[in-house]
């Protein structure tokens, strides 16, 4: 099981689509493991942001994931990295495929309602800058044999 950072950002607390975000998620057959609704500070966005450092956008998408509150979740699934990468769409909401929230609520080409890590690596980093162990929670989802085929032990 791989877990992945999910950040709802400042345009997507204030639009209102919290709700439909997470409910997109959960119909996905993800667990939520970690959620908590925060304030980022400066600091925290440049270390979140770091690998953007120097380009021309960079003070901007601070602003912008600084300027209002933001929900970060932990979710937990197969393969999940990738496939909430998809379930996103592409970077700008002007390019992102239509079905995909992205393409599906946003037009901009900064504020983009929602991050996901992208790749193993950097959702283990994202999720302990985010997350503190206790705010981690390790439990049985009651469908999950019904999610995945486990009946031949593997996770299918
Ligand atoms: P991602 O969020 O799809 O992983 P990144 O390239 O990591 O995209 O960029 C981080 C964030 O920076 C984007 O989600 C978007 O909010 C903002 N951003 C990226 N490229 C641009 C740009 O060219 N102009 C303005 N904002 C940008
Ligand atoms: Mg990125």
């Amino acid at each position: 099981m791989e877990k992945t950072l999910i950040i709802l950002k400042p345009d997507a607390i204030q639009r209102r689509f919290v709700g439909k975000i997470i409910s997109r998620f959960e119909e996905k057959g993800f667990q939520i493991v970690g959620m908590k609704m925060m304030l980022i500070s400066e600091s925290m966005a440049r270390k979140h942001y770091a690998s953007h450092e120097g380009k021309a956008f960079f003070e901007p998408l601070v602003k912008y994931t600084t300027s209002s509150p933001v929900v970060v979740i932990a979710v937990q699934g197969k393969n999940v990295i990738e496939m909430v990468r998809k379930m996103m769409g592409a970077t700008f909401g002007s390019k992102a495929e239509p079905g995909t929230i992205r393409g599906d609520y946003a037009v901009s080409n900064r504020f983009n309602l929602i991050h996901g890590s992208d790749s193993p690596s950097s959702a283990e980093k994202e999720i302990d800058t985010f997350f503190t162990r206790e705010e981690l929670l390790d439990y049985q989802q009651i469908d999950f044999s019904w999610v995945y085929d486990v009946s031949e032990g593997d996770v299918v």
